[in-house]
Parts: structure tokens; C-alpha cells; sequence
């Protein structure tokens, strides 16, 4: 059987990392593209030197030509301008929109086959965009926000709690923006609800409620949280991790249950957007879209979400 090959496009720092990780859990053989010349060819000629330390054998290759991506199984978009400090995500759309034509231009050309992961910004919008230019199937055409807005959620509930972050279970849902929805009544700590824990601990309902909605709004800013600290760019390794949980999926044939930006045909009363929802991931992409009751609350934050993602599609040119 053939090795695996992941195709990276963009040479910048979550690039840099997804390479890194990609090659330590030995998915495939990696190419990184950039139209800097001499970026991704020293970035993975850098990571290529340890192979021997970190104990992977994969071949890596920087490349400044779209036909070294030819044969790949999952490419990763990261192409595109990170935020600055005061920016919102929606900020990047003019000049990320001329990018990523090019850039789905180029998959469409040298990866006809390949699943596509988009982490560019402003996230729904790039993966609709880079849907429409290569034409692909939606089930092959996917963005990452969702494992890592679920992720941080997971991390400030296990801070808070004094628990194991590996013990907490909780999901995002909607677009990758401020109206995100982070579902707080399925949050749980190995089953347990998250707010029964908080009631507990602070036996006081408006209290634990209160602890709970900072919680929330925190991860519905924590992208910001990053720039703001960084000053010089945004968020790279989580982004990075996150993607890479979504491609061993589909490469693995994993079927692992993770929050996608897919794209909906009226599943939660959504038609012809892409919104982060729960989707099976394996080998042919998203097999399923997992739906369930939200409640009125719930229903009225994700509506919120949508109207936020529609609004900033139909600001695409
Ligand atoms: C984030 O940190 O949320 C990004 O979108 C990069």
C-alpha cells in the first residue's frame, strides 16, 4: 500500500507545526508549499533533521511549485493573513478571499482527489470559498474551528474544576466567530454535567452560572486572548493540533466524532452553509453529520451564529 501524503499550503507558523506534528505521528510523507521562496524548503529541511531524534521516518519537502502536491490524500490550508491585535477574524476577509482563490485554484489543478481542511481565516467564508472554486464534494471540503473552540472550552472547565483535561467532554458548535456556541448543558466531566459540579462547588446556582458564562465567554474570545498576548499573530499550535486530529481521522478511517465546519443540507435548520457541527470523520471525509435536539436557548445562540456566517459569506465578493 501506498504511504499517505499530506500536502501543507502555507509555510507560516501553523504550517510549521502541522508539518512537525504530522511527521511525528507518521501520517504520510509531507510537501509544505509557500510562494516565499526558500521558506518551506528550510522549514522542513529543519524538521527533516531530527527524524533520527524524534524517531519518525517520513520524507518532507518544501516546495514553491503547486505540482508537488499531486497524489495527496488530505491538504491543509492555512494560506492567508493571521489577525492583529484589534482585528476580528471577519477583518481578513478581502485579502484572504484573493488567496485562497489561488490557492483552491492550485488543489483543484494538482489534488483532484484530496481532502481539504481549511484553518484560514475568517474561517466559514474561506471554506465555502475554497468549496466553490475547486468544486469538490462537500463531504471532501471541511474547516477546522470546532475542535479547537471545544478544546478550549475543555481546558478553562478542567482549570476551573481542578480536574484532568483528558476527564472533560465538551463540544462547540456554529461558526468560528464571537456568537460561537459552546453547548454548556451537554458539558461533563465524564458524564457528569459540568453545571451540577459547579453547583456543588460553589453551592450557589447564580454563582455556578456566573462561573459558567465567563467560561463561555472566554472561549468565544480566546483566539482574541492569543493575538492580544502575541501582538504579532495569531493562535498556531492549538490550531495546528486540532487539524491534525481531523486528518488522522480521515486518513486512519478513524471515525472519530468531531465538531466540523461542514456543509448543511438543512440539518439543524440549516441549507447551504458551512457551520461547525458534529460529523463523523473517516475515510471518505464526512460520512455523518450527527444531529440532535438543541433547546430553545440553544437554538436561539445557533441561529445567532448562522445569521453571523451568512452575513459574512454574502460579504464575499
Ligand atoms: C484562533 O486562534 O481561533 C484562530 O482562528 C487562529
Amino acid at each position: 500500500m501506498a504511504r499517505k501524503k499530506i500536502a501543507l499550503i502555507g509555510g507560516g507558523q501553523i504550517g510549521g507545526v502541522l508539518a512537525q506534528l504530522a511527521a511525528l505521528r507518521e501520517l504520510g510523507d509531507v510537501v509544505m508549499f509557500d510562494i516565499v521562496e526558500g521558506l518551506p524548503q528550510g522549514k522542513m529541511l529543519d524538521i527533516a533533521e531530527v527524524g533520527s531524534v524524534d524517531g519518525f521516518d517520513c520524507n518532507l519537502k518544501g516546495t514553491n511549485s503547486y505540482e508537488d502536491i499531486k497524489g495527496s490524500d488530505v491538504v491543509i490550508v492555512t494560506a492567508g493573513l493571521p489577525r492583529k491585535p484589534g482585528m476580528s477574524r471577519d477583518d481578513l476577509i478581502e485579502v484572504n478571499s484573493k488567496i485562497m482563490t489561488s490557492v483552491a485554484e492550485g488543489i483543484k489543478a494538482n489534488a483532484p482527489n484530496a481532502f481539504v481542511i481549511v484553518i484560514s481565516n475568517p474561517l466559514d467564508a474561506m471554506v465555502t470559498l475554497c468549496q466553490k472554486i475547486t468544486g469538490f464534494p462537500y463531504n471532501r471540503v471541511i474547516g477546522q474551528a470546532g475542535v479547537l473552540d471545544s478544546a478550549r472550552f475543555k481546558t478553562f472547565i478542567a482549570w476551573e474544576l481542578g480536574v484532568s483535561v483528558k476527564d472533560v467532554n465538551a463540544m462547540t458548535l456554529g461558526g468560528h466567530g464571537d456568537d460561537m456556541v459552546p453547548l454548556v448543558r451537554y458539558a461533563s466531566v465524564n458524564g457528569i454535567p459540568v453545571m451540577e459540579l459547579l453547583e456543588r462547588k460553589y453551592k450557589d446556582k447564580a454563582k455556578a452560572k456566573e462561573v459558567m458564562d465567563a467560561m463561555v465567554k472566554r472561549t468565544r474570545g480566546a483566539g482574541g486572548e492569543v493575538v492580544a498576548l502575541l501582538k504579532t499573530g495569531s493562535a498556531f499550535y492549538s490550531p495546528a493540533s486540532s487539524a491534525i486530529q481531523m486528518a488522522e481521522s480521515i486518513l486512519k478511517d478513524q471515525k472519530r466524532v468531531l465538531p466540523t465546519c461542514a456543509y448543511l443540507n438543512g440539518e439543524f435548520g440549516v441549507k447551504g452553509f458551512y457551520v461547525g457541527v458534529p460529523c463523523v470523520l473517516g475515510e471518505n471525509g464526512v460520512e455523518q453529520i450527527l444531529e440532535f435536539e438543541l433547546d430553545a436557548e440553544e437554538q436561539a445562540m445557533m441561529d445567532k451564529s448562522v445569521a453571523a456566517v451568512k452575513e459574512l459569506v454574502g460579504s464575499m465578493k
